[in-house]
């Protein structure tokens, strides 16, 4: 049986864009994970933590797994352990943080893992690319984009272009 699953990926430390690339092909370099929509990227103001970190790209993945939640969590750390994420503060700046955000239809509440993210419906780094991505989509029965309009931080949402490629560098 397989499930389609919304992922949302982040980073502000290093070459975010860069990391970003490899980790989606990563995610996916498994014929238990498999693409079905890859969002826009994002640059987005930090929300919580440290306030003098630098700003996040964000972006969000729609995959068909066969793996269960908490194997697909697994393979998410393993994931953001190949790209040297280490946990030193809540919310603190990171080379790489993939997040479980939504698993069909499940809601599960566990110690390790609460499906759907217990801050997706508030968090517009998460629901504006994600709109833009599904126009369809919805969490806890509302649009995406409807909640994305009411989440606090839309304002530190804004497109990102990635730096233009020039030969010889
Ligand atoms: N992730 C967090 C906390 N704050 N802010 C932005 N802009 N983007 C994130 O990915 C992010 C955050 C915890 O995972
Ligand atoms: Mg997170
Ligand atoms: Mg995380």
């Amino acid at each position: 049986m397989s499930v389609r699953a919304v992922l949302a990926l982040g980073s502000n430390l290093g070459e975010r864009s860069d990391t970003l690339s490899h980790a989606v092909a990563d995610l996916v370099d498994t014929p238990h994970v498999r693409l079905r929509e890859v969002s826009a990227v994002v640059q987005t103001k930090p929300v919580g933590g440290p306030e003098d970190q630098p700003d996040y790209l964000n972006m969000v993945l729609e995959v068909e797994t066969d793996l269960d939640p908490h194997q697909l969590l697994a393979h998410c750390q393993a994931v953001e352990n190949k790209h040297h994420r280490t946990r030193e503060v809540r919310w603190g700046p990171r080379t790489l943080d993939v997040d479980i955000i939504t698993y069909g239809d499940l809601t599960l509440d566990d110690d390790d893992l609460i499906i759907p993210h217990p801050r997706a419906h508030e968090r517009a780094f998460v629901l504006a690319p994600w709109a833009w991505m599904d126009s369809n989509a919805t969490l806890n029965g509302v649009p995406v984009g409807e909640l994305a309009k009411a989440a606090g931080d839309l304002d530190g949402v804004e497109p990102y272009e990635a730096e233009p490629f020039e030969a010889g560098q």
